[in-house]
C-alpha cells in the first residue's frame, strides 16, 4: 500500500486583512498539538515550518484598492510552489493560516495536479469579491473569486495558469454573510451553496451527503478550505470576522468524519485562526480537533 504522508506548511499571512494576530495562527495550531493528534493516521509527517512573510507596514494599493496586493501575490506564489512540490512528491498538503488570502496560493499549487479539482469552501463568507465589489479592499474576501479566474491578474495568474477551478466544482458551506456582488456572482456562475438556512433545515448529515455525492461525480480531487469563522463565534471566538448564527463544533465534527469516510479530500487548509482574539487557544484547539476527525480519529 502507498505510504500515507502528511506535509504541514505554515502560512503566517496577515496582509489580506487589517487585524493583526492572524499571523500567529500557525503557531497556535501547532501549540494545540497537531503533531501528536495526527500522528496515528500517517506513516510520516513533515512539518515544513512557515513561509517567511515579514512584517511590512500596511500599504493600500491606490490604483486597484487591493490592500497589500503585491505582497499578497508574492507570498502566495511562494506558498503555491511549496504546495506544488508536496503534491508532486506524494504528500498530502495541509496548510495552516494565516488569513484566507492564502487559499490563492494553496489552490494554485494543488489545482495543476487535477483535471477537475473540487473545492469545499467552509466559511461564513463567500470570499467571492473583486476590487470592484469589495466593501473593504481586503484580499481575504476574494480568494474564491481569484481561484475561479476572477480578479486582479497579479492574483489570478499565480502559478502561471488561470482559472484554477470551475464554478460547478465548488461547494460553499456555512454562508451567512454575503455581499451584493458575491450574490450576483453565485447566481451567475451557478455555484452550489449551503447557507445556514439549508444546514438548519436539512441537517448537516444531509448537506454533507449531498456535497460528497455531488463532488464525487464530477471531480478527481477535492480541496477543503476551512475558515474557522464558518463555525459559530461562541465556540470559535479567535477569528477576525465573526458572524453569529454559525455552524456548531458538533456539526463540523460530523462533517469532517463524513469527509474522512468518503475519502474524497486530497488537500486541506485551516485558516483565519487569530490567537489574540481567542480564549485560551480554543479556536486553534477546535481546528486541530477537526483535522483529527478529517484524517481518521474516531470516538470509539
Ligand atoms: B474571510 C467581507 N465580505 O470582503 C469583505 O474571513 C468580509 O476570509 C470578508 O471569509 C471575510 O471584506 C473574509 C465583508
Ligand atoms: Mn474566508
Ligand atoms: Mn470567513
Ligand atoms: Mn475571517
Amino acid at each position: 500500500m502507498m505510504k500515507k504522508k502528511l506535509s504541514i506548511i505554515g502560512m503566517p499571512m496577515d496582509l489580506g486583512q487589517m487585524r493583526r494576530g492572524v499571523d500567529m495562527g500557525p503557531s497556535a495550531i501547532r501549540y494545540a498539538g497537531i503533531n501528536e493528534r495526527l500522528k496515528p493516521f500517517f506513516d510520516e509527517i513533515h512539518d515544513l515550518g512557515d513561509i517567511a512573510i515579514g512584517r511590512p507596514e500596511v500599504i493600500v494599493d491606490q490604483e486597484s484598492k487591493l490592500r497589500n496586493l503585491d505582497l499578497v501575490a508574492e507570498k502566495n506564489a511562494l506558498l503555491a510552489e511549496k504546495v506544488d512540490e508536496a503534491v508532486q512528491a506524494g504528500w498530502f498538503p495541509l496548510v495552516l493560516g494565516g488569513d484566507h488570502s492564502i487559499a490563492i496560493g494553496t489552490i494554485a499549487g494543488v489545482a495543476k495536479h487535477y483535471k477537475n479539482l473540487g473545492v469545499i469552501w467552509y466559511d461564513a463568507h463567500g470570499d467571492l469579491n473583486t476590487a470592484e465589489t469589495s466593501p473593504s479592499g481586503n484580499i481575504h474576501g476574494m480568494p474564491l473569486a481569484v481561484s475561479l479566474g476572477i480578479g486582479h491578474s497579479k492574483l489570478t495568474e499565480i502559478g502561471g495558469y488561470t482559472p484554477k477551478i470551475k464554478p460547478e466544482n465548488v461547494v460553499i458551506i456555512g454562508a451567512r454573510s454575503l455581499d451584493e456582488g458575491e450574490r450576483i456572482l453565485i447566481k451567475e456562475k451557478g455555484i452550489k451553496v449551503y447557507t445556514m438556512h439549508e444546514i438548519d433545515r436539512m441537517g448537516m448529515a444531509k448537506v454533507m451527503e449531498e456535497t460528497i455525492a455531488y463532488l464525487k461525480e464530477r471531480t478527481d480531487g477535492v480541496h477543503l478550505s476551512l475558515d474557522l469563522d464558518g463555525l459559530d463565534p461562541s465556540e470559535c471566538p479567535g477569528v477576525g470576522t465573526p458572524v453569529i448564527g454559525g455552524i456548531s463544533f458538533r456539526e463540523s465534527h460530523l462533517a469532517m468524519e463524513m469527509l474522512e469516510e468518503s475519502k474524497i479530500i486530497t488537500s486541506a487548509e485551516f485558516v483565519e485562526v487569530n490567537p489574540i482574539l481567542d480564549e485560551k487557544n480554543k479556536t486553534a484547539s477546535i481546528a486541530v480537533g477537526l483535522m483529527a476527525s478529517l484524517f481518521g480519529e474516531k470516538l470509539l
